[in-house]
């Protein structure tokens, strides 16, 4: 008995907690799912890539912000590197190569095929600046959850 009232005083307490957060966040609502699923960004601060690694769909878009005061490169290319180990791309996939982004530049690429990549900053890359994208297949609904989610959107 008395453990119950004490899970649903704790309930209670959560459901207050709750309440005053949503208030308090009431103009930026953003969660932890519209993080991964939003524009994904990296940015390049100090000698390594925020977050260093992301998961995308297939057909995002990328970009990288160099939000230092040196040079960077994104470079997904084993030939430009120093230790082709650094580089990883999947089966059929082009390597890329930012060349040189200057303070407050971006580079932006598009994810045509799933899997993992492994990128370098070749002129930082003996300072680990090491990054990785994990790139999936989208989720694909079925015209019932499509239904779903447009009466949603509509309510
Ligand atoms: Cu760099």
């Amino acid at each position: 008995m008395r453990a119950t009232f004490f899970a649903s005083f704790c309930g209670l307490l959560m459901l207050v907690a709750v309440g005053c957060q949503t208030t308090r966040q009431e103009r930026t609502p953003v969660t932890t799912d519209l993080i991964v699923a939003g524009v994904p960004l990296v940015e390049m601060s100090g000698f390594s890539f925020t977050p260093a690694q992301i998961t995308v769909a297939v057909g995002d878009t990328v970009e990288w912000r160099n939000t230092t005061r040196s040079a960077h490169t994104v470079t997904c290319h084993p030939q430009y590197v120093a230790n082709p180990q650094n580089v990883r791309l999947p089966e059929g996939a082009e390597p890329f190569h930012s060349g040189t982004l200057q303070p407050g530049e971006s580079f932006f690429f598009t994810f045509q095929t799933p899997g993992r990549y492994r990128y370098v900053c070749l002129l930082h890359e003996e300072y680990g600046m090491i990054g990785e994208v994990n790139v999936i297949e989208p989720y694909v609904t079925t015209p019932r959850e499509r239904g779903r989610q447009a009466s949603q959107v509509t309510r």
